[in-house]
């Protein structure tokens, strides 16, 4: 890795490079599905189904291989959006850490260069379970799965309501506020570290988009293509924890897996056919293993 790719911010990224971005993701549903789960499903759809797949019962959350599976997951995105649909750039990132106060204002909902805002009942098609998006170059995507079922619908997403008068941002804000920050980049152990990202800012920010009835709530969450914008800035965070104390910190993976035992380097994560199954190891090091990119 001699030459990095360097992963953008969405908000400071040029218009071109977001227009090239869109078109790449929307390119997606049209190429055929690798895992020939469905005749009916796309390129686009196999991110839904292998995230909801390993939810159960080999899960990739709640343990020591969330980060690093989805590290993977997001470079196995990262590495379509080029190979099959002739995007040239890097993954992007939504700084959420940046946008807490006022999370719906943020750069990436932009229409027509950004991702579209907050579902309404009004937008039609889905019925009362589902928000559609009202607005954006998404807002004819059409996600074949929800959770780990076949049930096709627009793409939706419900924004937590804020409470102004309590001082609490919209979108639950409050859950990757700086002080929450400050709190998962304090532990200086892996094993602490890890849960500390993932429980909050990781779950306040899927829960403060999609809510109950937006597609960033269910386990098929790849669904919304703002998925792989905020699973980047958790990667983004854990990359710069590593950067602190590269010497410690970059092949640090230590904690107990949801099978009782522990985790180590040379456990296999799973890819379902969407990639190759493949080590931890080889995620540890964005400059190594498989990957070569920095933030
Ligand atoms: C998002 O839209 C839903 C449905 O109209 C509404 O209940 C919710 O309050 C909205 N969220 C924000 C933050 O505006
Ligand atoms: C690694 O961590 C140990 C224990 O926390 C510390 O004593 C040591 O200085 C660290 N090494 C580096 C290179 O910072
Ligand atoms: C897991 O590792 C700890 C030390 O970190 C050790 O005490 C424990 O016995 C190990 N458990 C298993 C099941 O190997
Ligand atoms: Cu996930």
């Amino acid at each position: 890795c001699t030459s990095p790719k360097v992963r953008k911010s969405w908000a400071k990224a040029t218009s071109t490079e977001k227009r090239s971005y869109i078109e790449a993701v929307l390119c997606l549903t049209t190429k055929p599905s690798r895992l020939g789960v469905s005749t009916h499903t796309t390129l686009y759809d196999d991110f839904g189904y292998v995230h909801a797949q390993l939810t159960m019962p080999a899960p990739v959350h709640g343990e020591p291989v969330f980060l690093p599976w989805h590290r993977y997951f997001v470079q196995v995105y990262e590495d379509a959006l080029r190979s099959e649909c002739g995007y040239t750039g890097a993954a992007m990132y939504w700084d959420w850490a940046a946008d807490w106060a006022a999370p719906s204002k943020a750069a990436v909902w932009d229409t027509p260069l950004g991702f579209g805002g907050n579902g309404s009942e009004s937008a039609d098609g889905n019925g009362p379970r589902k928000l559609r998006i009202a607005y954006g170059p998404f807002r004819n995507l059409r996600p074949t799965y929800w959770y780990g079922a076949v049930d096709p619908h627009w793409l939706s997403r419900d924004w937590a309501p804020g409470s102004p008068a309590d001082g609490q941002p919209e979108m639950s804000g409050i859950g990757y506020s700086p002080t929450v920050m400050d709190g998962v980049n304090s532990w200086t152990v892996y094993e602490r570290f890890q849960p500390a990202l993932e429980s909050s800012p990781h779950g306040a920010v899927h829960g403060g988009i999609g809510s109950g009835r937006g597609d960033m709530g269910p386990s098929s969450s790849p669904n919304d293509p703002i998925f792989f914008l905020h699973h980047a800035m958790v990667d983004k965070v854990w990359w710069q924890w590593q950067q602190r104390d590269t010497a410690n910190r970059t092949y640090a993976y230590k904690g107990v897996r949801n099978d009782g035992k522990n985790a180590t380097l040379g456990d296999v994560m799973p890819m379902l056919g969407l990639a190759p199954d493949d080590l931890v190891l080889r995620y540890m090091d964005t400059q190594g293993g498989k990957l070569c990119y920095i933030y």
